[in-house]
């Protein structure tokens, strides 16, 4: 089966990409070798888009679709919505907006559940941005919304990361931690047709001039009306000719290391459960628990 699903993935069926990405959410058996034997391309690249929440991320998605697709590039869009029931309204949303997508052959669109209410990624994000990288893809486009932990994981995945920001966001930015700053490459002020803008850009090229950081003080900050696709051209520039990924290494080697920490947790733990150790210990009430447990290490 793997075998067969691989073959078609490579060859741009979508339907088995949708399946395969399943597949491997759910773990089912096999998934491993499957990840284990993929070839990624180096040419793709990923986007993270992050923001707090209806700040626009969707809508400036969907542009930049568009701005690649006439570039002649192929994208892969992830969304990974909280699971919170009360982004019901939100998440159906994205689905009738980036609908327009479905029947494009060079736009795969994929919707994931995040880990909690509260965001962070979803748990497979690295397998799956796998599977998209080795299926041809040249951006990924990530949306998350950003509340707190998302952030920083998406800035370890992704080779560019948006941080989307409106001019209602005043109060965040002042909250907004020196870590959550430096993940951006690019601050996007989206909905620019509102008032308050220009004190807004003031405000926040302000903020990050008088960083200590010498990287902070160069992330650039974009005015967009996603809604009318007005300064996307600026950002889709961006883009396609970025400056510097250097500093995301450390950032990305670092999540590699939580990642085949959890794997190799998983994979040593496979046979031990506590019901088993619990009969076994049972049978065995005055075994030595030290000389007991050291049989499974
Ligand atoms: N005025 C104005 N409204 C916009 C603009 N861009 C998006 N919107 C509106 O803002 C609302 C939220 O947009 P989304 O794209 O769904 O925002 P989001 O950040 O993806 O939202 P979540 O995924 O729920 O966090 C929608 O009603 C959009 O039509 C803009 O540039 N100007
Ligand atoms: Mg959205």
């Amino acid at each position: 089966m793997w075998q067969n699903l691989k073959e078609k993935c490579l060859s741009g069926d979508f339907k088995s990409l949708a399946r395969c990405i399943s597949l491997v959410e759910n773990e089912v058996e096999g998934y491993m070798s499957f990840l284990e034997n993929l070839s990624e391309s180096d040419n793709t690249t990923i986007i993270g888009i992050t923001g707090p929440p209806g700040a626009g991320k969707s809508t400036l998605t969907d542009g930049l679709i568009s701005e690649l697709l006439s570039k002649e590039k192929k994208v892969a869009v992830v969304c990974v919505d909280p699971s919170s029931p009360f982004n019901f309204g939100a998440i159906l949303g994205d689905r009738i907006r980036m609908s327009e997508w479905y029947n494009n052959k060079n736009v795969f669109i994929r919707s994931l559940a995040s880990r909690g209410a509260l965001g962070g990624l979803n748990f497979k994000i690295i397998e799956i941005t796998s599977i998209l990288k080795s299926a041809g893809f040249d951006y990924i486009i990530l949306e998350t919304v950003g509340v707190g932990q998302s952030e920083v994981e998406i800035a370890g995945i992704a080779d560019q990361t948006i941080v989307v920001l409106v001019p209602e966001s005043g109060d965040e930015i002042q909250n907004m931690k020196a870590g959550l700053m430096e993940i951006a490459d690019v601050f996007v002020v989206n909905k620019s047709d509102r008032p308050g803008t220009d004190t807004f850009i003031k405000n926040l090229k302000l903020m990050l001039a008088t960083s200590n950081n010498p990287e902070t003080r160069q992330i650039p900050v974009v005015s967009v009306i996603a809604s009318q696709k007005k300064g996307l051209d600026i950002l889709t520039n961006m883009i396609l000719n970025p400056t510097s990924f250097s500093k995301k290494q450390e950032r990305k080697t670092m999540l590699l290391v939580e990642k085949a920490y959890q794997i190799i947790q998983q994979k040593r733990m496979k046979n031990v459960d506590k019901e088993k150790l619990y009969i076994e210990i049972k049978q065995n009430e005055n075994t030595n628990i030290f000389k007991f447990a050291s049989n499974y290490y």
